[in-house]
């Protein structure tokens, strides 16, 4: 795969709206590099760092961690990633997160996922995780060939500490108070492509479709 100019992305949607599920696709077909929040304080968390420790509470809370410690991490990050196209799933999450953001890069495109609430909440009390690599299953959409580990590795999944109704139901409420006004900055300087629905798999084929509009303009070949 060849990638003559760097295309940088932002996925974004209410908890449990399919950004993880979504990005993994797009990091398949398009070779961009997924870089998740959640599963960076989760690795930490896992790890058992002072960061990690600490954020934990908030977390399992169903509260946003605060903006500069989470704004140093994913920028630190960023950088680390050098000349790489990349997907951001999770970050930003506040207009002050976006605001760093865009005084450190020019975002292509923002995706955004508008799936109901109500479809939701089902969808992340059945959900399991391989906390190592980020992949996830739910018992109903996509169920590990083995019930309890992962397909790859073979390594027991887990339940997040988060997906608990009553911590769902808080997740929701942050992000109606604080991100969706994210979802104005972006549109405000016309890079928001908002894709609704109700199933990951209806929604795919359009956001497939428009990567591969966006992305040859890129002179982005894909494998
Ligand atoms: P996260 O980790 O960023 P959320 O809450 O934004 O967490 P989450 O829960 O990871 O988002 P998702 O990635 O949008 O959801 O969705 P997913 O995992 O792909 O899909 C959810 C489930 O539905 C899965 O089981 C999947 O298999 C299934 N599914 C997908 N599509 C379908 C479908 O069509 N049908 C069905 N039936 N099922 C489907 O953040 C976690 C916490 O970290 C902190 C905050 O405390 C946050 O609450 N944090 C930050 N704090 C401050 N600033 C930031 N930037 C932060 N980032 C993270
Ligand atoms: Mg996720």
């Amino acid at each position: 795969m060849v990638m003559q100019k760097i295309f940088r992305a932002v996925i974004m949607g209410p908890p449990g709206s399919g950004k993880g599920t979504v990005s993994g696709r797009i990091s398949k077909t398009f070779g961009l590099k997924h870089l998740s929040s959640g599963d960076i304080l989760r690795a930490n968390i896992n790890a058992r760092t002072e960061l990690g420790l600490l954020m934990k509470s908030c977390i399992d809370q169903g509260q946003l961690v605060p903006d500069d410690v989470m704004s140093r991490l994913i920028l630190s990050d960023l950088r680390a990633m050098g000349r790489s196209s990349w997907l951001l799933d999770g970050f930003p999450r506040t207009v002050f997160q976006a605001e760093a953001l865009d005084d450190a890069y020019i975002v292509d495109t923002v995706i955004n996922l508008n799936v109901p609430f109500e479809t939701i909440k089902q969808r992340l009390t059945s959900r399991w995780t391989h906390l190592p690599s980020g992949r996830i299953y739910n018992i109903d959409f996509n169920p590990p060939k083995v019930p309890g580990f992962d397909d790859v590795t073979g390594d027991p999944l887990v339940q997040r500490d988060d997906d608990t109704p009553e911590t769902v139901t808080r997740r929701l409420a942050a992000y109606k108070t604080q991100t969706e006004p994210v979802l104005e900055f972006y549109r405000s300087k016309g890079v928001l492509e908002t894709f609704s629905g109700t199933e990951t798999n209806q929604i795919w084929p359009h956001i497939e479709a428009f990567f591969h509009r966006k992305l040859s303009s890129y002179n982005h070949r894909v494998a």
